[in-house]
């Protein structure tokens, strides 16, 4: 199978009939647990896959941008003139958000040529739209010759997707594909922007960690995700607080009980619950305790679907599929209404965990799943020319 690397510095020679001058990477991730607790200035856990985006990247001579995939067989240019939120749509959005929030942020973005391969599933809740966003930003930043600080280079992805792009995302995504360390997920508080890297030996605890792609598309550009921060915001206003990460999970009865709306109170009960759920994740993990970390896993996915509803009929038969097929833990992965499942399995039980799911799918009339086995992989960084 030719990696991205290979596809991109090979296409870009085709259309623009030159070598790169360099190749750049940005991954997918995976949540571990931590799911809508970004925006509520609370904790996530994810880490970032192999599967990534490459962008091969060149000064150009003119006063624009131009930017290609291996996915479509659109070229889009765009100039200073373009870099007004909404104005490109698509797929090359997320590139020209990109070169807008850097200029916006004062830097010198030089024109350039630019050729995307990737392969993070797309729409599938692994963050394929912030990888490609984070590979642009490291290409544009590395041909400029600027280095921007990973956490302020987050943050300008952040901005890219708000105003840009136009979906109210937090801060997760972009951190796991700018700041993870291969053999480690990332423990980030939202608040403080305080990160550690909490090593995830997988293999050394004889475990798996299945990704299912139940091949349900989802995405954050429509109102579910907006509704969902609407009404955690609604509730931190009830309950007279910056963000629902104020709440201790021991407070929670009491802060429910000031709650008159259901659905909010429901909200409410997703977010502080899940953000006691990470913290006890993290402290499993610290100990080398991994596979204990599975009931939290299958806790946080009732969660998200009784309390937070941002599951589908799919997503919720691969989970129970998985836990029936004897996981430790299974749960849905990412902003929701589809996407992916993961579970966590003893190293060779993932195969058969995932044959059960595809017989329940087969069984439920769903479309066949997809699946493969996550590795903690290493954040953005520059690639050798070849
Ligand atoms: C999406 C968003 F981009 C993240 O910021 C996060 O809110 C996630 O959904 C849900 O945890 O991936």
């Amino acid at each position: 199978m030719t990696l991205p690397e290979g596809t991109a510095e090979e296409l870009f020679f085709d259309t623009y009939g030159r070598a790169p001058e360099g190749l750049w990477a940005s991954p997918g991730r995976v949540n571990l647990i931590g799911e809508h607790t970004d925006y509520n200035d609370g904790f996530v856990l994810p880490f970032a896959l192999p599967e990534r985006t490459v962008v091969a990247a060149a000064h150009a001579e003119g006063p624009q941008w131009t930017v290609r995939s291996d996915l479509t067989a659109e070229t889009v240019h765009f100039g200073r003139d373009d870099l007004v939120p909404g104005k490109i749509k698509g797929w090359a959005g997320y590139v020209a958000g990109v070169v807008w929030a850097l200029v916006e942020a004062g830097h010198q973005v030089p024109p350039a040529d630019l050729m995307v391969s990737s392969n993070v599933p797309l729409g599938s809740g692994l963050s394929s739209s912030h990888a490609l966003e984070c590979a642009t930003l490291t290409a544009l930043a590395g041909l400029g010759g600027f280095d921007i600080p990973g956490m302020d280079a987050a943050k300008l992805v952040q901005r890219t997707e708000n105003l840009y792009v136009g979906a109210a995302t937090g801060l997760m995504d972009q951190a796991a594909s700018l700041l993870c360390t291969a053999g480690h997920a990332l423990f980030l508080d939202c608040r403080t922007l305080e990160t550690e890297q909490i090593p995830l030996d997988l293999t050394g605890a004889g475990l798996a960690l299945l990704i299912l792609n139940t091949n349900t598309k989802h995405s954050h550009a429509d109102g579910e995700y907006a509704k969902r921060r609407q009404s955690c915001e609604r509730g931190a206003e009830i309950l007279g607080v910056p963000a629902l990460r104020d709440i201790a999970v021991t407070d929670l009865p009491d802060a429910l009980a000031k709650i008159d709306d259901d659905v909010v109170r429901r909200r409410v009960r997703h977010v502080v619950s899940e953000n006691a759920r990470v913290q006890e994740t993290v402290a499993l993990l610290r100990a080398g305790s991994v596979r204990e970390a599975g009931p939290l896993l299958t806790a946080s996915h009732a969660s998200m679907r009784d309390d937070f509803e941002i599951t589908v009929p799919q997503v919720d038969t691969a989970v129970e599929a998985a836990l029936a097929a004897g996981a430790y833990g299974s749960r849905m992965t990412g902003g929701g209404f589809g996407g992916c499942i993961i579970a966590l399995t003893d190293v060779d039980q993932a195969a058969s965990t995932a044959e059960a799911v595809e017989a329940a799918f087969a069984a439920a009339g769903f479309r066949a799943p997809d699946w493969f086995t996550a590795v903690p992989s290493a954040g953005a960084t520059q690639l050798r020319l070849s």
